[in-house]
């Protein structure tokens, strides 16, 4: 019973403003955690797609590295909420440049469309309980920004980040941050994450 009512509070919500912050999902929404279930688990919780999809702009300025940083990129331990007795989920985050990652509008539709990983595949990582991602911040990628596809609309090199849930019925709760710094949250100025769709937990305390 608490786990019906607890899971009917997911939701997966359109998103139409820029997030404006570096962390993201971001504080300012009042949203912790992005929420992703693997393929086995019922779409009625909330996840109707099984993915979740970032864009982050880097300003045209910014020459250096760019970390891309996931606090409790793991499903399992701390964070993640267990379906079924067990964490049996893995996620596979990916993460995309070059021509037609952001371009592409594929990607930017609310649903995965054969075409949403547009682009040239720059890092992935398959994660599922691992003790290295759980509960804390860790290093996802190390980004050059001119890998990214150059907008002119945003005057900004473009990354897609991407984290599909693969197989296992558990949700994955995670947030990311883009940073200057490998190993701790420094924020880029003009760095702008944003997204088309967040599936994220609404209120732990409803009851
Ligand atoms: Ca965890
Ligand atoms: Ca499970
Ligand atoms: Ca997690």
């Amino acid at each position: 019973m608490y786990q019906l009512r607890f899971i009917a509070f997911y939701l997966s919500l359109l998103i139409t403003t820029e997030m404006m912050s570096q962390a993201f999902p971001s504080p300012m929404e009042n949203v912790p955690f992005a929420t992703t279930f693997g393929q086995d688990a019922n779409p009625q919780w909330g996840d109707d797609d099984n993915s979740q999809v970032y864009f982050v702009a880097i300003p045209k300025d910014w020459k250096d590295a760019v970390y891309i940083r996931v606090f409790d990129g793991d499903i399992g331990g701390a964070n993640d909420e267990m379906m079924g007795g067990g964490f049996n989920t893995s996620c596979h985050y990916s993460i995309y440049g070059g021509n037609d990652a952001y371009s592409n509008k594929e990607a930017r539709k609310v649903d995965p469309v054969p075409g949403y990983k547009s682009g040239v595949l720059l890092a992935e990582k398959k994660i599922a309980v691992d003790a290295n991602f759980d509960d804390q911040w860790a290093l996802l990628a190390t980004l050059v920004p001119n890998e990214g596809e150059w907008s002119n609309e945003l005057n900004a090199y473009v990354f897609k980040i991407i984290c599909d849930g693969m197989s296992g019925d558990d949700a994955n709760l995670y947030k990311y941050f883009v940073s200057s710094s490998g190993t701790e949250n420094v924020p880029i100025q003009g760095v702008n994450p944003f997204a088309y769709e967040l599936c994220f937990r609404l209120n732990q305390n409803t009851s």
